[in-house]
């Protein structure tokens, strides 16, 4: 990804802010732009200090490693090394409009994960159902629409501090696509089928930066996408989708280029339609 864009979409998510407008030619740092003068904003739930946000730069006792695993904390970019400039980690993509955090708990990198659960559409006899112009099978995946924006998206989430990216994968799946944190009395094979969906044979779809509505100058999100396929869809058949969470709804929804998804969300869709040979 060369650059961002929703990024730069006023307002900022939950507020009323403004961004400072960047044209896309001052996108990047390596262009002088000494008027630039974006504006500060770190929303009141970050600031309250909740266990998942940093404290503010001004707090003496916060002395963060950038570029380097921080206690439990990742603060490594997938995007290489990040400049610190006076203190303020700097976005890697380039200028947004806004410094601060914003949305976001860490200063620099905020690491999540998406998992992308994928079958093949079938007609109700369960044969593949292919796109009529391609001949080419269609991929379905389960989406997710999230309560903060209403916009459909992969059941993505942050990484808890020294949380393995695979038990993230799965957690935010339980919890955003089938409501585990509400469910009482789960089928007796639930379990069962949500261990062979994520112990198969996974396709590392992306890792690296977000092109998130959130981002910030000095906070950002990264995420790696990784898909687990349902070959049969007999794995998944009998899981009940129920929403969860940050998630109000959710359903499976046809890949094809004409999904319009959160942030950059289908670009890795695209990917993984690529890397299957299914419609896009
Ligand atoms: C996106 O935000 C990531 O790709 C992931 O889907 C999501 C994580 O944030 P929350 O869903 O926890 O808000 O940038
Ligand atoms: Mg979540
Ligand atoms: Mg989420």
């Amino acid at each position: 990804m060369a650059t961002h864009v929703k990024a730069l979409t006023s307002p900022y998510p939950g507020s009323k802010v403004e961004r400072r407008p960047v044209p896309q030619e001052k996108v990047s740092w390596s262009v002088e732009w000494p008027e630039y003068q974006p504006v500060e904003y770190t929303a009141p739930s970050v600031l309250a200090q909740p266990p998942w946000a940093d404290p503010p730069q001004s707090n003496e006792d916060f002395c963060p490693k950038y570029n380097a695993l921080d206690g439990q904390v990742e603060r490594t970019s997938f995007e290489g090394t990040y400049e610190v400039i006076d203190g303020w980690p700097r976005n890697p993509m380039g200028r947004t409009g806004i410094i601060g955090r914003g949305l976001l708990g860490r200063w620099g990198p905020n690491h999540a994960a998406d998992p992308i659960i994928t079958r093949w559409k079938r007609s109700t006899a369960g044969e593949k159902v292919q796109y009529s112009e391609t001949g080419k099978p269609v991929l379905q995946f389960v989406s997710i629409q999230r309560k903060d924006c209403g916009q459909w998206a992969i059941p993505g989430g942050m990484v808890d501090p020294g949380e393995l990216v695979t038990a993230t994968l799965r957690r935010e799946f339980c919890e955003e696509a089938l409501n585990s944190l509400e469910s009482s009395g789960e089928e007796p094979d639930t379990e069962q089928r949500i261990q062979s969906l994520f112990s198969q044979e996974h396709l590392p779809v992306y890792r690296g930066y977000v092109d998130d509505p959130r981002n910030t100058d000095n906070a950002w999100m990264e995420t790696q996408a990784v898909n687990y396929h349902d070959e049969t869809g007999h794995i998944l058949d009998r899981l009940a989708l129920q929403a969860g969470d940050d998630a109000g709804k959710v359903q499976w929804v046809d890949v094809s280029g004409s999904c319009s998804l959160y942030a950059n969300h289908a670009q890795f869709l695209q990917i993984v339609a690529e890397k299957r040979g299914a419609h896009w």
